[in-house]
């Protein structure tokens, strides 16, 4: 056996190597080595720190996966209060801001930093010694929450800092959950019927404040630094703009659209790029923050209240606009809870058309006062579904009505009831064709099944021809070839390769299968964690509310939908049709690493014929490759379709090997060989 120096010695070195290239990646966006370079180096640490868990320590990279839940958040205490910003929501708001800054600072001339508004979660990170040691919401500004292990989730946050840095500081940023992570969240909620999140910024909260860290740590969410709270035993710059520059020499990601700006001007200039291209950001920012440089004004300039004087957002325009609500209606969906949307007269809003708009639920209709034929305000925000901000009252003519939540399914009939404690109305009629069907769209859907070439309206031909009544109908369909072709006039080939994406999908990984269910409020999370603890569907079915609920971060709530779910006989018929056509219904154990594309990375550029670039990009992932969107150095194929785009100029740059489509398909076809 090595001795233990020896083994100490090890883990020093992949702590080191791992901190590093995790910084490449997640900070500088710029890796060194492949994933499964990366994994290969994790895992060797996993094992020996199994071996030896007393020489596990707080920084060892392994510990971002998510900790045990908490009951509830401890208090932090902030040394220093975190402060709120004042708005400025014009250039002579900014103006009447610098002239009372300039007042105070006499004939001294001063410089700006401008940064964007990050529209996410402030929070304090204080560092100890080198290492992470409280990471805090910024609650009222004087006490926050103590979110520290899930803060230890998020790639970009070092847990540990060189040498150099203060023995004890804090570092205050602004997390953020990017576009893209948004809206996929949202589209896995939709399809679990669970609550949407309004926008990216309730979706950061939400996910920073889980009591269980690991669902934080499946949340794709970044930080950006934006200042220093405070610092002790070392010197530190004197100018925010240094500070900014240290902070980001000591590894915290810095946003690199930072500008010092040395006039009025500069900084108008700046509002006004960013004004005009905010919608080509990753991530949603809701303005300019503007701060005097040199430190000695800013203690000079002090505060008003909660709010400094040294510093101001100035507010891009929202987004807004009027319209009539013509009606309300309802779509049922696959949990049978009714979902209200607005159908409004088309109107322009920032260039867009805006036809519908999210109604939450009855409540929140009542609460806004929001009746039908109002004039209303509505807002559009980036990528969010477009909202109703209120009514315009002074409008109403008299005739407006107020909404009720019908009393019967608008789709079956059936009766609707509200459960307690619940915002949603629900149908009761478990075979209400609309949640049968929404259950089909579902189960065929890409994070679920992925069934190619049956897709929401495949699904819908499918169902009103009565050749698929439930999920387990989809199975039996090359029975039906007769049918099939009949319907929609299919052509041969089109049926075949449905056949064959249904034959091919029987082999999905027990999560997705438990997902692709259907279970009320059992997501792709959730789906997740209970194929970790179950290994086989069976398993799963058999399995009590006690048992469900001694899984951390599962409670009552869905430990019931799951029982209730595999109590019911209609759903005990569909898993053995499921299981007599040959779905896999166990977990399998093939190791990400070993798939056939494991550390590959494409991008795409430009249109493939064969099929759209989301799902040529799926068939990457399922190998186990990457599908990046920036050609970098780590990129190891350029996919080049029809009218490539500059992404071709910047390969040719750095020498990156290109494919075309032809290429493209026959390696993806050997390698999908080489899975089975
Ligand atoms: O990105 C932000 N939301 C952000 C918030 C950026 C800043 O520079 C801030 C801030 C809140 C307070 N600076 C202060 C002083």
């Amino acid at each position: 056996m090595a001795d233990i120096a020896k083994i100490k010695q090890r883990i020093t070195k992949l702590r080191e190597l791992l901190n590093y290239h995790n910084y490449r990646y997640y900070v500088l966006d710029s890796p060194e080595i492949s994933d499964a370079e990366y994994d290969e180096l994790m895992r060797e640490l996993k094992q020996l720190e199994e071996a030896h868990p007393e020489l596990i320590t707080l920084d060892s990279p392994t510990q971002r996966v998510g900790a045990a839940p908490v009951e509830a958040f401890g208090v932090v205490e902030h040394p220093q209060p975190l402060l709120s910003l004042a708005n400025a929501f014009s250039d002579e708001e900014l103006d009447a801001w610098y002239r009372r800054a300039s007042n105070l600072l006499g004939s001294r001339k001063t410089d700006f930093v401008c940064e964007l508004k990050i529209d996410g979660l402030a929070v304090a990170l204080a560092y100890v010694n080198g290492l992470l040691e409280v990471g805090a919401t910024r609650g009222d500004g004087l006490r926050g929450e103590n979110i520290t292990q899930n803060l230890r989730t998020i790639k970009s946050i070092p847990l540990s800092v060189p040498k150099e840095a203060p023995p004890r500081f804090e570092v205050r940023g602004e997390v953020y959950l990017p576009k893209a992570g948004f809206k996929k969240l949202n589209e896995e909620r939709a399809k679990d019927g669970l609550p949407l999140f309004a926008n990216p910024r309730n979706a950061a909260a939400g996910s920073v404040r889980q009591l269980d860290p690991r669902i934080t740590a499946q949340r794709p969410l970044d930080i950006f630094v934006y200042g220093l709270g405070w610092a002790e035993g070392k010197a530190i710059p004197d100018t925010h703009w240094e500070i900014m520059q240290y902070l980001k020499s000591l590894g915290f990601k810095v946003n690199p659209i930072i500008a010092l700006c040395h006039t009025m001007d500069e900084v108008k200039d700046y509002y006004a790029k960013w004004v005009e291209n905010q919608d080509a950001l990753p991530y949603d920012a809701d303005g300019v923050v503007v701060k005097i440089n040199p430190i000695p004004f800013q203690v000079e300039l002090g505060y008003v209240g909660r709010e400094p004087r040294w510093a101001i957002a100035y507010k891009f325009p929202a987004v807004q606009g009027t319209t009539r609500l013509l009606e309300i209606g309802i779509n049922v969906g696959r949990t049978g809870s009714l979902n209200p949307y607005a159908l409004l007269e088309p109107v322009q809003v920032g260039g867009v058309t805006i036809k519908h708009a999210a109604l939450h639920n009855e409540e929140d209709i009542h609460r806004k006062d929001i009746r039908i034929g109002d004039w209303v305000v509505i807002q559009r925000a980036g990528e969010v579904i477009p909202e109703i901000v209120e009514p315009i009252v002074s409008r109403r003519s008299g005739k407006e009505k107020v909404f009720h939540m019908p009393k019967t399914c608008p789709v079956c009939g059936a009766e609707v009831i509200k459960p307690e404690g619940e915002a949603m109305h629900r149908c009761t009629n478990a075979g209400c064709p609309a949640q049968a069907l929404e259950r089909i769209k579902h189960f065929v859907s890409r994070g679920a099944m992925d069934i190619e070439g049956v897709g929401e309206k495949m699904s819908q031909a499918l169902f009103n021809a009565k050749l698929v009544e439930d999920v387990g109908d989809i199975y039996s369909l090359k029975e039906k070839r007769e049918q099939l072709l009949n319907m929609e006039k299919l052509a041969d080939k089109s049926v075949a390769n449905i056949l064959n994406s249904i034959e091919k999908s029987k082999n999905r990984p027990l999560p997705r299968v438990i997902f692709a269910l259907g279970i009320p409020n059992i997501g792709e999370e959730t789906a997740g964690l209970l194929a970790e603890h179950y290994t086989s569907l069976d398993d799963l079915s058999g399995a009590t509310q006690e048992k469900l609920q001694e899984i951390p971060s599962i409670g009552p709530k869905i430990a019931d939908s799951i029982v209730a779910f595999f109590r019911q006989q209609q759903n005990k018929k569909i898993i053995e049709k499921l299981r007599k056509a040959g779905v896999r219904l166990e977990a399998k154990k093939v190791e990400a690493k070993k798939l056939p594309l494991a550390g590959v990375e494409f991008v795409i550029t430009g249109r493939l014929d064969a099929f759209p670039r989301q799902e040529a990009e799926a068939r990457v992932k399922a190998l186990g490759g990457k599908a990046g969107s920036d050609v970098t150095r780590k990129t190891n194929y350029l996919v080049v379709g029809e009218d490539p785009g500059s992404k071709l100029d910047r390969a040719q740059a750095l020498g990156t090997k290109t494919l075309n489509e032809a290429e493209f398909l026959e390696l993806l076809k050997k390698s999908e060989g080489k899975l089975k």
